[in-house]
């Protein structure tokens, strides 16, 4: 076999492994062989420029920073509309055109609750689905899309062909969806357009096929094959693609709103969600006329249904804790149907909504679904008061783990700050990890989740001791030996990260990359910044009296105190390494091995300082050594070292060193 044969062997070969291995979640080879053979093409394909091509499994390693999957620029941007929210204004919108064109045709059509998506097809066949994104450049969602059965495969259609159109969950998947949610612990959709997004979101296209989606399709951007956009949704329709069937022609804008009336009364009765109406001026020729402004056509407008509100009862008000700590009180309802689904819980924002608007335990009130989605407590009708109402009085303490609550200066929340409190620790330890942070590699929130629900991270100390949990790690679906080994080396490298990373990573508010840095260098270490006064930390240059404030109450929990000591127990190096002087030290770009016992530094705090001098620390003794550093009961590296000539010193004269 040639080279390139072996390429292409390889390329089937690595496509079929890593289909088994994302798409069907079913690994059929250990990391460690995908990754031998994945170099081995790597190291081919440099050898042969000339057998690129886009589609080999080595293409697709990028993108890793901000998102999972390609960006795709669209060839002709995704619009958005224009809305209204009333019969007037929609009057007024068609009042424009008709001043100047007369009497024209519209269509008009539901408008959809799901997400926007653009099909392309070449040859015939389907070649990707794209979101909507920004309009300008969204995300190859096509693994997913093509889990959806309705959508078209291939297409009795040669040319290019870019159809747009709206991806939803059905009602009926929502609900079963939901279901099975409910009864596995997890978290509900909101509603189905979240829904629909969080399966189009997921790498697993199985989790999507799963999750019953569907769509509708009612926009081709430069159709030649009809002269209306009615012409082009039907053709669109003999090609295969599911149009809605609730799309009529009319000839002046009242037989509209009788359309759009009659809609309204039937709405919750269909099977899938719809916000509003799109209305469009028919003719292209007319649409070409009307044109745009800025980025949105004059051709088309947005109807949107107006927000349902009713009467209920708040039976309770209570506290849910986010990810972020942050805590919001919400109302519970006596169960009322608003907007087609019955709603038993109500936001309430925080403590000043309910105090501006008096909403009491016992009040009748009204409520709505802002913008449709999330409920929300309006208003207290007062005069319905009997004196049984009792005022809200927001708690001390978090209801989950019962740590204090904390509302800062200039802020509406009120916070857990507790690290480990179980609401927001998934949250807590993946920022910890962060690549700005401790930049532990292999431990994102993916798997800190994963690790949580094994029962094998509860706090960040949990980190360091993950090496002792390795049967349990290697049991878990996706962990190879391979990556097993790599996270722990992570994890023991973050050790010797100098201080900053570890005040950013404490997730302390306001306290992010740039200010961790100015108190590291500030403090020096890890103790001086912890017992710091408020006024000291407040004349900090580029700190303020409000981040002052927030270092104080985290380090006034006694649990987060706790925690620092036990990472200082695991080796976590906890002193501020300034790297801005040390271009010149003898050890910048070399390669030194500590062997033997050090006195004053622990290993992690020696290697530490050595790779901000600019060294490469090794494990082992070779001719490409420049330095061995000897503590006492040094054995077989030093006695290398000095048989291939390496030069040594011992702990006292590196302590001069540095
Ligand atoms: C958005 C939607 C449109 C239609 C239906 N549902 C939507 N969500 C339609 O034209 N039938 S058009 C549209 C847009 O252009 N942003």
């Amino acid at each position: 076999m040639n080279e390139n044969e072996r390429i292409q062997e390889l390329r089937k070969l690595l496509k079929q492994y890593s289909y088994e291995y994302y798409t069907l979640d079913r690994p059929t080879v250990p990391d460690s062989e995908y990754d031998m053979l994945f170099r081995e093409l790597q190291d081919l394909e440099a050898k042969h420029p000339e057998l690129y091509d886009p589609d080999s499994p080595t293409q697709r390693v990028g993108n890793e920073i901000l998102s999972e999957f390609k960006k795709i620029t669209h060839e002709r941007p995704m619009l958005s509309l224009g809305d209204v929210f009333s019969y007037d204004e929609l009057r007024e919108w068609s009042k424009k055109i008709t001043d100047v064109y007369g009497e024209v045709e519209y269509c008009a059509e539901y408008k959809i609750d799901g997400l926007a998506m653009s099909l392309i097809y070449e040859d015939g066949l389907f070649k990707q689905a794209v979101t909507r994104g920004d309009g300008i450049t969204g995300e190859d969602v096509s693994s997913n899309v093509r889990t959806i059965q309705s959508v078209p495969m291939s297409i009795p259609y040669k040319q290019r062909y870019d159809i747009r159109g709206e991806v939803y969950m059905p009602k009926s998947s929502f609900n079963r969806v939901n279901r099975e949610r409910r009864e596995n612990g997890e978290e509900e959709f909101a509603n189905p357009r979240n829904a629909a997004a969080g399966s189009i979101r997921q790498l697993d296209s199985r989790i999507c096929a799963s999750r019953g989606l569907d769509g509708f399709w009612y926009h081709v951007p430069d159709d030649v094959n009809s002269d209306t956009h009615y012409g082009s949704l039907e053709y669109a329709r003999k090609l295969g693609f599911i149009v809605n069937e609730n799309t009529r022609l009319f000839n002046s804008i009242e037989e509209v709103i009788s359309f759009i009336e009659d809609t309204a009364k039937i709405r919750h009765d269909l099977p899938y969600e719809i916000d509003g109406m799109v209305i469009k001026v028919n003719s292209y020729a007319l649409q070409r006329e009307l044109g745009f402004t800025s980025r949105i056509p004059k051709w088309a407008i947005a109807y949107k249904f107006p927000a349902e509100e009713v009467r209920t009862k708040v039976e309770d008000i209570f506290i849910t804790v986010g990810r972020t700590g942050k805590c919001t009180p919400n109302a519970k309802l006596t169960p009322v149907k608003v907007a087609g689904t019955t709603v038993s819980f109500a936001t309430l924002h925080n403590e000043d909504n309910i105090k501006d608007k008096d909403i009491r335990i016992g009040d009748t009130v009204i409520v709505r679904k802002a913008g449709d989605i999330i409920p929300e407590v309006v208003r207290a009708i007062k005069e319905n008061r009997d004196g049984s109402q009792v005022r809200f009085t927001f708690p001390e303490h978090c209801p989950v783990c019962g740590g204090k609550l904390y509302r800062f200066e200039d802020e509406a929340a009120h916070y857990c700050v507790n690290t480990e409190c179980k609401a927001r620790l998934v949250y807590s330890i993946a920022h910890f990890t962060e690549r700005n942070a401790m930049n532990i590699d292999g431990l994102g929130e993916k798997r800190v989740e994963a690790f949580l629900n094994e029962g094998l991270l509860n706090s960040f100390e949990d980190i360091y001791k993950l090496h002792n949990r390795r049967e349990d790690i290697l049991q878990m679906e996706k962990f190879g030996q391979k990556s097993f080994d790599n996270l722990i080396e992570a994890i023991e490298n973050s050790k010797a990260n100098s201080v900053e990373r570890l005040i950013n990573g404490l997730g302390i508010r306001q306290v992010g990359e740039k200010a961790a840095r100015i108190l590291a260098a500030h403090f020096k270490n890890m103790d001086a910044f912890m017992n710091a006064s408020l006024e000291e930390l407040s004349e900090i240059k580029d700190i303020g009296p409000i981040t002052a404030e927030y270092i104080r109450e985290f380090f006034n929990e006694a649990s987060n105190r706790e925690m620092i000591n036990q990472l200082k127990l695991f080796g976590v190096n906890m002193n501020y390494i300034d790297t801005s002087l040390n271009t010149d030290s003898i050890f910048n770009g070399k390669t030194v091995v500590l062997t033997g016992t050090l006195e004053r530094f622990s290993r992690n705090e020696a290697t530490a300082l050595l790779e901000n001098l600019g060294a490469h620390v090794s494990g082992s003794v070779s001719k490409k050594t420049d330095y061995v550093i000897y503590g006492t009961e040094a054995g077989s590296k030093l006695d290398k070292a000095r048989e291939l000539g390496v030069a040594t010193m011992d702990e006292s004269e590196f302590e001069k060193l540095i």
